[in-house]
C-alpha cells in the first residue's frame, strides 16, 4: 500500500511498538464489554527543520475540542482512546492550569500517614472537585487512555497503531480526528544535520506535502468505523466547499467544519446529503455549555443509526 509505505518512510517514535499493544488490549478489553470506543485525535503536530532538531514548524491548535469533546464522550459512555499533543489540553484538567490552583490551593496541615490535605476556598476552583471525580470515575471504570505524540512522524505512526487496535471492532469504532495535522513537512533525507546557520542569511525551505492519511484510514486500516475528519479554513466562503470535497474524495462518514475565530461557538456538520449548523448562544455560553457537547450528541445519534445500518 503507498500510504502505508509513506507512515514507514517518517522516523518511529520510541515505544511505538509497546503503545501499540497497549492500545489493541484497551480497544479489545473495552469492545467485549459491549462498549463503542472513540479515538479522539487532538492538537498539532510538530515539523522539525533539521536532523538534530533546534527549529521547528508548528500551529495554532490548543487541544481544547479534542479535550472537551473527550469528556463528553466518556459522558455518553464511549471508551476514549485519546492520542494528544505533549502538553496540550487534557481532558479534565485544560480549565485548572497551575497559574488557577497554585494560588488557590494551600496546605491544611501536616500530612497523615502518608496523605497530603488541601483545601481551597470554595469559589476559588470553581468545577475542580466534579473534573477530579470524573476524571477518577474514568480511571477506575477503565475507560480512558491517552497517548502523546510531539511530531508529525509520531503522530503518523501512533494514528497507524489506533487504527489496527479499533478495526477489530467494526462499526462500533468511531475515529474524531480534531488534530490539526501539518501539511508540510522537511523528509529526513533532506534535512541539514546541524543546526542552520544565520549567518548563511535568507533562509529558503522547501516542504513536501504530508500524505493524506484519511486515505488508507478509511480504505484500509479500519473501512468499517464511523469516521469523522475536521476541516479547518479562515475564509468562511470555502469552507462547506472544501467540507463537500473531502466527503466526495475519501468516501467516510462525516466532516466537522469550523472556522479560526469562531470555532468555540460554530461549527457545521457536514455529511453526503446533511448540512447541520450548531452553534452556541450568548445564554448557552454563560451557563458554562460548550459546542463539543452538541458536537458530540449530535455524532452519537449518527453513530447509532450508522451502527444499524451496518448490521
Ligand atoms: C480542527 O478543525 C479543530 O476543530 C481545531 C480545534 C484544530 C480548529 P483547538 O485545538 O482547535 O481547540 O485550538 N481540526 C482539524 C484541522 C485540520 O487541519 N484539518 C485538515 C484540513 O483542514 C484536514 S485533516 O485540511
Amino acid at each position: 500500500m503507498a500510504e502505508m509505505e509513506m507512515v514507514a518512510e517518517f522516523p518511529s517514535p520510541a515505544g511505538a511498538a509497546r503503545w501499540a499493544e497497549v492500545m489493541a488490549r484497551f480497544a479489545a478489553r473495552l469492545g467485549a464489554q459491549g462498549r463503542r470506543v472513540v479515538l479522539v485525535t487532538s492538537g498539532g503536530t510538530k515539523v522539525p527543520l533539521e536532523a538534530r532538531p533546534v527549529r521547528f514548524l508548528d500551529n495554532f491548535s490548543s487541544g481544547r475540542r479534542g479535550a472537551t469533546s473527550a469528556e463528553a464522550f466518556l459522558a455518553a459512555g464511549y471508551g476514549v482512546l485519546f492520542l494528544y499533543r505533549a502538553r496540550s489540553s487534557f481532558p479534565f484538567a485544560h480549565r485548572f492550569p497551575p497559574q488557577t490552583w497554585l494560588s488557590a490551593l494551600r496546605p491544611s496541615g501536616p500530612a497523615h500517614s502518608g496523605l497530603l490535605s488541601l483545601e481551597a476556598e470554595e469559589n476559588a476552583l470553581p468545577g475542580f472537585t466534579a473534573a477530579l471525580r470524573s476524571y477518577q470515575e474514568a480511571a477506575a471504570a477503565g475507560t480512558f487512555m491517552a497517548v502523546e505524540f510531539t511530531t508529525l512522524a509520531d503522530y503518523l505512526h501512533l494514528l497507524h497503531a489506533a487504527a489496527q487496535a479499533l478495526n477489530p471492532l467494526g462499526s462500533t469504532a468511531m475515529f474524531y480526528l480534531a488534530a490539526a495535522v501539518s501539511d508540510f513537512y522537511v523528509p529526513v533525507s533532506e534535512m541539514p544535520e546541524h543546526k542552520i546557520q544565520s549567518s548563511g542569511g535568507l533562509l529558503q525551505i522547501t516542504m513536501k506535502m504530508v500524505p493524506k492519511m484519511l486515505s488508507p484510514l478509511v480504505k484500509d486500516w479500519a473501512p468499517k468505523a464511523f469516521i469523522i475528519s475536521f476541516k479547518l479554513e479562515t475564509d468562511p466562503s470555502i469552507v462547506i466547499n472544501r467540507a463537500r470535497n473531502a466527503l466526495e474524495i475519501y468516501q467516510h462518514q462525516v466532516v466537522v467544519a469550523n472556522i479560526l475565530e469562531s470555532r468555540q461557538s460554530c461549527v457545521v456538520i457536514v455529511t453526503k446529503d446533511s448540512e447541520t449548523k450548531l452553534l452556541l448562544s450568548e445564554e448557552e455560553v454563560g451557563k458554562g455549555i460548550e459546542i463539543e457537547e452538541k458536537i458530540v450528541d449530535n455524532l452519537q445519534s449518527r453513530h447509532t443509526a450508522f451502527i444499524c445500518e451496518q448490521n
